[in-house]
């Protein structure tokens, strides 16, 4: 297990980033458990949280349904505990949490990362809305590290206090954005334990009829109260007094960055329940007030609910993507406001556009090369492999959302019989969060149609966590991993073969017979990850230009390591190139070369 950092004493100023500060504070300030399923922006929470010294355990859970119901029981045992995920994560937890909402338990912190713009996830939503308007929890939401810091300690407080689970609402820049944070005073939190509290903690509808919907409405106003007077609400003074903005999150730098100290802000660290009674002064002080916020009129919504003469919201700004000090300029000068669009955000540096990939030497490769060829109707799922929908692979053909392949496949087997195969995919961190149900489901009810498990015994899309399918915990403690090929076949499963993700011959005979298989088949593609630096193959290919006949085979296979030389073929076709820096010898393009003209770098 790696020494773990001891936390530094109150006053030290550190530069940490958003995620950093979120981690230490919670180690800081009692926290007894961390846990939670990787997904950016979020992942880094806990495995920062997992290096810090203390008496706190921190885990990775198969999904993020299985994290809040841990956490939640944490809670009934009186501890302090938070689960972290990103905002797509917070829908698979919806059940548990929505439910539990309802209860009157303490020390709860959900940590959700949301992703304006998108950068990394399959959609952009809006935690505020979900978490808020619709579950009712109360929501911080910090712009910088320092008030990441701040808002973990108040979320413990206000959860104990309002007996609620509260909602540390984080986004992408506010995740990685590295500023400084002045570290406070340890707190020790002992969990009071666990005690039987049927009326409370039983959701029978007679219980949540009686006491708990009402409840969780009542608890509302109190928590308004304490919007109404908390610090983490607070005004800016600016030296025209008849504007003013409303803001929050990482919306809040951004207005910073254009009105300095001419504007007056209104700076909501808290946005549900809202201080509306403070909003509505603020308003009247300054008469032409607009609400800047990232993605959904969350805030606008409800002032405006609220008759609160305001300009507008989104008149202004946009609904969709994320924001930045040029766009916020631009919706200030629209709305009448005396500010000018920043230097900095007049001049963006462009950057060299680099489309994704999968990696030199990714072990998905050879599998999406024999789908290709195999022309199969693929279903795919979320993870590096997602990746191989790209040209020139072009072997994926629809992706929803984590553990959705499975169900699609076996619906379209169900109603439909494509001419040519029905194929999920799915990677060895998914299979476990979300595929193992619908793969029981499609089996029971039988489907015919084949899953592929890319298994490259990580997480590898976000960062490479470890998954049950891995031999170490997130705190490096050696454990047993579960086998899949044992856990498939438990699952009625029959035809199932495991093969090298290196070896195109082998995967095409596996796949072959799996889908002449007249039921669920499964085939395992079984390598490790070309980025665990333990695994890497050190070898280098190159092709031998006197053997190329310039096919372009080779190209298909969609490795990065592979490009055109200058050198042409009689015919004037452009032979193969291998780039030795970035080919670490996976032999995939070896093995589909007709020619046999890729060999060893030493060869030649
Ligand atoms: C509900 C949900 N949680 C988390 C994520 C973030 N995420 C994207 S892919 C992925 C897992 C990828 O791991 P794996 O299935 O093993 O595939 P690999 O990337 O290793 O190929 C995760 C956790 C997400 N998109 N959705």
């Amino acid at each position: 297990m790696a020494t773990r950092l001891q936390i530094p004493p109150a006053g030290t100023r550190l530069l940490l980033t958003g995620n950093q500060a979120c981690a230490l504070a919670a180690a800081t300030f009692g926290c007894n458990l961390g846990v939670g399923y990787p997904g950016t922006p979020s992942s880094e929470i806990l495995e920062a949280l997992a290096m810090i010294a203390g008496t706190h355990t921190t885990q990775w859970e198969t999904n993020e349904k299985t994290a809040v119901e841990k956490a939640l029981g944490a809670s009934m045992a009186g501890a302090r505990v938070i689960a972290t995920m990103k905002h797509v994560g917070a829908n698979v937890a919806a059940d548990p949490l929505l439910s539990f909402a309802s209860t009157f338990n303490s020390g709860f912190v959900l940590v959700v990362g949301d992703d304006p713009g998108a950068h990394s996830s399959q959609n952009e939503q809006d935690t505020r809305m979900f978490m808020g308007l619709f579950a009712n929890l109360p929501i911080l939401a910090p712009s910088d590290s320092q008030e990441v810091y701040d808002s973990m300690r108040s979320a413990f407080e206000i959860s104990e206090r309002f007996k609620t689970p509260v909602v540390l609402r984080l986004t992408t820049n506010v995740c990685h954005s590295e500023t400084p944070v002045f570290t406070g005073e340890l707190t020790v939190h002992t969990p009071t334990g666990y005690v039987n509290n049927f009326p409370n903690n039983v959701v029978l509808p007679a219980n949540f009829r009686k006491l708990r919907h009402r409840s969780l409405h009542e608890r509302l106003p109190a928590l308004v109260e304490y919007a109404e007077t908390t610090p983490l609400v607070r005004e800016d003074s600016g030296t025209h007094p008849e504007f003013g903005i409303i803001t929050e999150g990482v919306a809040y730098a951004h207005v910073k960055e254009v009105a300095g100290d001419t504007i007056p802000i209104l700076k909501l660290g808290m946005v549900f329940p809202l201080p509306l009674r403070r909003i509505a002064r603020f308003v009247h002080d300054h008469p032409k007030t607009v609400v800047c916020e990232e993605l959904e009129p969350f805030i606008e919504l409800q002032v405006k609910a609220d008759s609160i003469p305001i300009l507008g919201g989104k008149a202004f700004f946009p609904r969709e993507g994320e924001l930045s000090a040029g766009i916020v300029a631009n919706g200030l000068i629209a709305a009448g406001f005396p500010v000018e669009k920043p230097s900095t955000a007049a001049a963006p540096i462009p950057g060299v556009p680099r489309p994704p990939t999968l990696c030199p030497g990714c072990p998905h490769r050879a599998t999406f090369y024999v789908l290709n060829r195999m022309k199969a109707n693929v279903f795919g799922d979320i993870g590096c492999y997602t990746l191989g929908g790209l040209e020139p692979l072009s072997a994926l053909h629809a992706c929803i959302c984590m553990g959705a392949s499975i169900g699609m496949a076996a619906g379209v087997a169900t109603v439909a019989k494509p001419d040519t195969p029905v194929v999920a995919v799915i990677g060895d961190s998914t299979f476990l969060h979300s595929g193992i149900t619908p793969l029981l489901g499609a089996r029971w009810n039988g489907g015919e149609f084949t899953v592929v498990i890319l298994d490259n015994a990580i997480t590898a899309m976000t960062g490479g966590q470890p998954n049950p399918g891995v031999e170490r915990t997130l705190e490096g403690s050696a454990t047993p991993k579960t086998d899949l090929e044992t856990l498939v076949r438990a699952l009625g499963v029959e035809q199932v073969t495991v093969v090298d993700g290196y070896d195109v011959g082998q995967i095409k005979e596996a796949m072959t017979a799996a889908v002449a298989h007249p039921g669920v088949s499964v085939v395992i593609s079984r390598k490790p990850c070309a980025l665990m630096p333990t695994k890497r193959h050190y070898k280098v290919l190159k092709v031998d230009h006197g053997t190329c006949i310039g096919c372009h085979t080779c190209v298909k296979v969609g490795c990065p390591a592979i490009s055109l030389a200058d050198e042409v073929t009689e015919k004037g076709r452009r032979k193969s190139y291998i780039d030795p820096r970035a080919c670490i010898g996976c032999t995939v393009c070896q093995q589909v070369c007709p020619v046999h003209a890729i060999v060893d770098l030493e060869a030649v």
